[in-house]
């Protein structure tokens, strides 16, 4: 990336915080009181016994104090909440699923990105870096019918690690596409193998990160959301074998079903990987 076009950690989290506001803020208002009583009340209490098992003092509650005003000025809530408790959530929401494992959206899906029928390649710069990745499968229902006219969104990072409409500079729909399934349920997507990714280090995530001497990493990973009318949504990612951080993702959301077996070859890598779908 050019110097002065690169990606600060409050630029993104500010396009991340009006993100989640533009598709998701919704669900507030839909959080019954008794919910809100329970919840809130067992979380406060939950901090208030952290504070008395190890006696904090004064100074470390201004120091969270002050964190947490700069999670909020940096813009990055989505960030924390998605990489730090986000994967809980999903457990509960999808224990028991029949189909594929699905694991956590993250701060970085943005609706409606360019559709293509049967096979495409993902929008790309002429000289978009990356390992040439073509991914393709098919979508069923659980009982095995194959389904046509299914959605596999696919987003991810590129080869810096950045990804479109958070980052500065890169074209609006780069390496983020539709496909639409053809008859026999079949897709094929062309795009290049994303990197390791770190999460943003130079705002308040980060900050924690350093004072707590943890990483910032995520292995490598593509994004995708897979839907068919009738069926339930899947939001899932998928990781590439040997990437050194699938044991210890700062967000939590490898699972052992979620690694691609990849075909490495002269012309680029190739995989397949197909999507099992449960009814509504
Ligand atoms: C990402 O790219 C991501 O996928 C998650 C979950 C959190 C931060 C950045
Ligand atoms: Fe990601």
């Amino acid at each position: 990336n050019d110097p002065g076009t690169t990606a600060s950690a409050a630029a993104s989290g500010a396009s991340a915080t009006e993100r989640f506001k533009a598709d998701k803020s919704s669900a507030v208002a839909a959080t019954p009181p008794e919910r809100v009583d329970t919840l809130a009340r067992e979380l406060l209490e939950a901090v208030h016994a952290i504070v008395r098992k190890h006696e904090v003092t004064y100074d470390e509650y201004n120091a969270l104090k002050a964190w947490l005003i700069g999670v909020g000025q940096d813009g990055e809530w989505p960030l924390f909440l998605d990489v730090w408790v986000e994967h809980v959530v999903e457990e509960v929401a999808n224990s028991s699923r029949q189909g594929s494992k699905g694991t956590i959206e993250g701060p970085y899906y943005v609706p409606g990105s360019p559709e293509f029928t049967g096979e495409g390649t993902l929008p790309m710069r002429p000289d978009e870096p990356g390992t040439p990745l073509r991914f393709a499968g098919h979508v069923t229902s659980v009982d095995g019918t194959p389904l046509a006219g299914a959605r596999v969104e696919m987003w991810h990072a590129d080869d810096d690690g950045f990804y479109s409409q958070f980052a500065p500079g890169i074209p609006e729909w780069n390496l983020r596409g539709t496909v639409v399934t053809d008859a026999d349920g079949g897709f094929v997507i062309h795009t290049i193998q994303p990197a390791p990714y770190q999460i943003p280090t130079d705002g308040s995530c980060g900050k924690l990160i350093a004072a707590a001497g943890w990483h910032a990493w995520r292995p490598a990973h593509l994004h995708l959301k897979v839907s068919a009318p009738g069926h339930q949504l899947i939001t899932t990612q998928l990781y590439f074998p040997g990437d050194p951080h699938n044991d210890d993702d700062i967000a939590s959301a490898v699972k052992p079903e979620l690694l691609l077996d990849v075909q490495t070859g002269a012309e680029g890598n190739q995989v397949t990987y197909d999507f099992v779908l449960d009814p509504a």
